[in-house]
Formats: C-alpha cells, sequence, structure tokens
C-alpha cells in the first residue's frame, strides 16, 4: 500500500477533533483541506508583495503580476499545456464551463445544433448548456450509464452527426466516481468536426492530466478541489479555440483599447480575465500544483486507488449497504456513493459526524444522475492523498453504529 500518512503533518485541520473524535475528513470531492505550504505562500503574499496586478509601474505592483504569472506558469506545466497563455484563471469548473457556453456557445451555435453531455454530470455542465439553448434553440442530447455504471456508449454511433457540435463530458462522476469516455469522445467528436469539453474537477487533482496528449478543446477545473484556496480555478483551451471565442465579462483589464461605443480586447488569456483577479488564490493554487507535483501525481493516483479498493472491500462487510459505482478500484475514481438499508442519507451523515467523521449526504450537484439511479439522495465518501485505511475503518465502524441506533441488528 502507497504510504502517505506522513503528508497529514503538512494538514493543520486534520489535527483538530469533532464532537471529541479526530477529524475524518471524507469530502475531498468536495472541497480539499489545505496544506501549510499553500497556507504560508497566501499568508506570504499578502504580508511582502500585495498589490494589484498588470497595472502599476512600481515595484510591489510588478511583484505581484510575476507572482499572479508565475502561477498560471505552473498551472500550464501541471496539466502539460504548451503555452501558459492556454490557461484563462477563473473561478473554478462553474464559471469556466459558463465561459465556454456563453463565450463559445452562444457565438457558434445555431439552432438545431446539438450538445451531447451524460446523465452523470455536475450541474455545472448542465445549467449552462440549458441556458445557452434558451437563447439558440439548440438541442441537448444525453448518453445515459448501463447498471456497471459506465456511460453507455452502445448508441454513440447514431448519435455522432453533422448536427453534434459539442461533446461536454465529466472526466469523472463526483457521484459514482465513473470514469468519463473522454477518449472515445475526442474521436468521435472528430469525425464530425465538433469540439470537446472535459470537466475536469474531479479528474485533474487526482491523476497525471496531459492535456496535448488528451487533445480535447478545452478542459476545466477548480484550484480548491486540488488544495489550493476557493475562488481560482482554470479553463485550458487550444488557443484557435480561445481565439475564436468571445469575453464573457467586460470591464478593466480585459481590453486593447476603449472607445465610447466599441473597444478591443486584450490578448489571450487577459481577454477573459475582466476585474481584479484572484491574486493570492493564483499563488494559493501555483503553492498547491508544487505541491502535488513534488508528491508525484502517479503516487496520488496509485494511493487513491489503494484506498478506494480498500474501502470497497470493508463497505461489502457492512449489512444492506448498496454501493453505487464501478467496482473496480482500478477503473474509478475515489468518490463512493453508497445507502445502507433505508436510513436516509442525511441521518447517516449525522450520525457519522457524531464520530467526527465528515461525508456528504443529498444529491451532489447531480440531480439527473439521481433520477437515473432511481434515489433522492446518497451519502458520499471521498478521498484524497491524506486519508488513511484507518479513517476507511472508522467509516466503517460508524456505520455499523447507524445500523445498531436504526434497530438494524436485532
Ligand atoms: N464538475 C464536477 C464533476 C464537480 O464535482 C464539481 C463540484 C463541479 C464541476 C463544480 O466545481 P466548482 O468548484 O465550480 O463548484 N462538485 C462538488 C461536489 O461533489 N460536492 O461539492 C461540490
Amino acid at each position: 500500500m502507497t504510504d502517505l500518512s506522513h503528508l497529514r503533518e503538512d494538514f493543520p485541520i486534520l489535527s483538530r477533533e469533532v464532537n471529541g473524535h479526530p477529524l475524518v475528513y471524507l469530502d475531498s470531492a468536495a472541497t480539499t483541506q489545505k496544506p501549510i505550504q499553500v497556507l504560508d505562500a497566501v499568508d506570504a503574499f499578502y504580508r511582502t508583495e500585495n498589490a494589484n496586478v498588470h497595472r502599476g509601474a512600481y515595484t510591489l505592483s510588478a511583484e505581484a503580476t510575476d507572482a499572479y504569472e508565475g502561477a498560471r506558469a505552473k498551472v500550464a506545466s501541471f496539466i502539460n499545456a504548451s503555452s501558459p497563455n492556454e490557461i484563462v484563471f477563473s473561478r473554478g469548473a462553474t464559471s469556466s464551463l459558463n465561459h465556454i457556453a456563453y463565450g463559445w456557445g452562444l457565438n457558434h451555435l445555431s439552432e438545431g445544433d446539438r450538445v451531447v453531455l451524460t446523465v452523470m454530470e455536475h450541474h455545472s455542465n448542465v445549467v449552462p448548456w440549458q441556458l445557452v439553448a434558451r437563447h439558440k434553440g439548440i438541442e441537448l442530447v444525453y448518453l445515459t450509464m448501463d447498471d456497471r455504471y459506465e456511460v453507455d456508449l452502445s448508441g454513440l454511433d447514431d448519435l455522432i452527426d453533422e448536427r453534434v457540435k459539442i461533446i461536454s463530458v465529466s472526466g469523472m462522476s463526483n457521484v459514482t466516481g465513473t470514469l468519463g469516455p473522454v477518449r472515445t469522445m475526442v474521436e468521435a467528436a472528430r469525425s464530425v468536426g465538433a469540439l470537446v469539453v472535459v470537466d475536469g474537477a474531479q479528474l485533474v487533482p487526482h491523476s497525471p492530466t496531459d492535456v496535448q496528449d488528451l487533445d480535447a478543446d478545452f478542459l476545466v477545473f477548480s484550484g480548491h478541489k486540488m488544495l489550493a484556496p476557493t475562488g481560482i480555478g482554470a479553463m485550458w483551451g487550444k488557443p484557435e479555440r480561445l481565439e475564436e471565442m468571445e469575453p464573457t465579462e467586460g470591464g478593466g483589464e480585459m481590453i486593447a483599447d476603449v472607445g465610447l461605443y466599441e473597444s478591443r480586447w486584450a490578448p489571450v488569456p487577459q481577454k477573459f480575465e475582466a476585474g481584479t483577479p484572484p491574486i493570492a488564490q493564483a499563488v494559493g493554487f501555483g503553492a498547491a500544483v508544487d505541491y502535488l507535483t513534488a508528491v508525484g501525481m502517479e503516487t496520488v493516483r496509485d494511493h487513491e486507488q489503494e484506498i478506494t479498493g480498500y474501502a470497497m472491500k470493508r463497505l461489502a462487510e457492512v449489512p444492506d449497504l448498496i454501493v453505487y459505482g464501478p467496482s473496480d478500484p482500478e477503473n474509478r475514481g475515489g468518490a463512493v456513493s453508497f445507502s445502507l438499508a433505508d436510513i436516509h442519507a442525511h441521518d447517516i451523515a449525522t450520525i457519522l459526524d457524531q464520530h467526527g467523521i465528515e461525508v456528504r449526504a443529498g444529491h451532489h450537484c447531480a440531480k439527473p444522475l439521481m433520477r437515473h439511479l432511481q434515489v433522492p439522495a446518497t451519502a458520499r465518501a471521498s478521498f484524497y492523498l491524506y486519508n488513511t485505511t484507518d479513517e476507511v475503518d472508522s467509516l466503517v465502524d460508524g456505520l455499523f453504529d447507524a445500523r445498531s441506533l436504526f434497530g438494524l441488528d436485532s
């Protein structure tokens, strides 16, 4: 087993207690905890370099600009982008997907065009396209999920025709841990000249990413799900896609010239970064990718597969527990959704919380998938590099306690 338990010392929050028990944090799919290296980078920026970027001809502003642009270069190299200019900083995956839907979709799609999605998408990869559909009369078409919790590709050939202009797919479901069929989508899209958007919110934090190898058109992800502060994320795009895309927000920093009635845009990526950006957050994002790079993303992935495999094995010991997701830990991510008999997911989460164990309960911002699975809600444990098998054991003990509280042992 890949042992990363020494890393726990880097995460101050992991030494606190919750309800009299050591914290067992199992909600990293929602947001991850932050290592001291990220906290220190943000703190040092505010203490020593804080100024606005891209405007002042004075030392502090130049240093702040270097720190901000340095973070862009780090994020670019983390996903093997050809240039830092292919990275647009955003608030996160949601705002990146909205940029793409509005900035590209609104300007290039017309009535009758199709956008292909899957039923496992997070709402942030559904609702922006519905908003574009209202303006442009485009059609949304969904791939469904089979009973092994894989995206069902059986009807793909019939689905892909000249009407399809965009395929937008999650790299990993935040509910079932299903890996999206990204490479198949890239091939299918090429045959009809469609674009591929990859929602990497649950993919980029958990495994090595190489956008040149992936060959999609856009990849979006959130910093806070990969050790960075909230309020920062990225949209990677192929240079030609970013050029042909319109900005979705206007204001300072994104212009080359402004007249009374017309303006010209700054070059990519500034064209998409209106207003004062999240500077300290970007610095923290840079420190987070430095941290992950030092651990090694293959190590992160191996550890996650091992701990997910261990969790699947231990959860199978709990009677009446159903896991919603692929069974092979090597072919899935570390988000593990489950139900336990007919105990409501919120009750499970509340009982686990009494043991200091934090899991998410609800629809996980994936209502179409919940309807497909025919469940109103699930409880979900999700893992990251700081989680241990001991914590999985605590989760299982807590679930046995939930069973007895609900009188299920008698
Ligand atoms: N896409 C996926 C697959 C996600 O899991 C999430 C957030 C998003 C997009 C949106 O990311 P944001 O950073 O812009 O909010 N997922 C979750 C979750 O599973 N629990 O809380 C947020």
